[in-house]
């Protein structure tokens, strides 16, 4: 059966709004402005932060490593979509691991992986991304929040992260 574009405006609307509990649009986190490289929260190993990656929003991190280490990034979902990408550079700027799919879900999505890069899913909704730090020097990590084709509102994902290095 063909909906009029009113009623599926509706239905969308009904749909979304649960989406909007947290706030429409989502309220940032303490540790922005961190969109870019540049402005990257320094993270401390071992110290756990709670940011909250929103859509077109990345969330961006900076921590030394190596040389010859295992730099550890441990994530545990908090709540909302997750519908995260993640990309991990050196300190040459070679990127280790990246998810190059626009849109949710990992179903399909082949990511950008170089040797020394490794993602691994923990349970339903946890994430560990594991780089060899061969060289000495700060390593980026960017989150993303990637969106449907036809969400409305802006999606978000609140996490705790953890960097650890061994
Ligand atoms: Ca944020
Ligand atoms: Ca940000």
């Amino acid at each position: 059966m063909v909906k009029s574009p009113t009623a599926l405006i509706v239905a969308g609307l009904a749909l979304s709004l649960p989406i909007c509990m947290g706030g429409c649009p989502r309220p940032e986190d303490a540790l922005e402005p961190n969109d870019t490289p540049e402005t990257a929260t320094r993270l401390i190993e071992g110290m756990p932060v709670e940011p909250r990656t929103v859509q077109d929003n990345p969330d961006c991190f900076v921590i030394a490593a190596g040389p010859a280490q295992t730099l550890v990034f441990t994530f545990e979902t908090l709540g909302e979509e997750d519908c995260n990408s993640f990309k991990v550079t050196g300190p040459d700027g070679a990127t280790f691991y990246e998810d190059d799919n626009n849109y949710c879900g990992r179903i399909g999505d082949i990511p950008v992986v170089q040797p020394g890069g490794q993602l691994d899913l923990v349970g339903e909704d946890g994430y560990v991304l594991t780089i060899h730090a061969e060289s000495a020097g700060d390593y980026v990590l960017t989150v993303h929040e990637r969106g449907q084709a036809d969400n409305i509102f802006d999606y978000s994902w609140r996490y705790r992260l953890t960097a650890t290095t061994k």
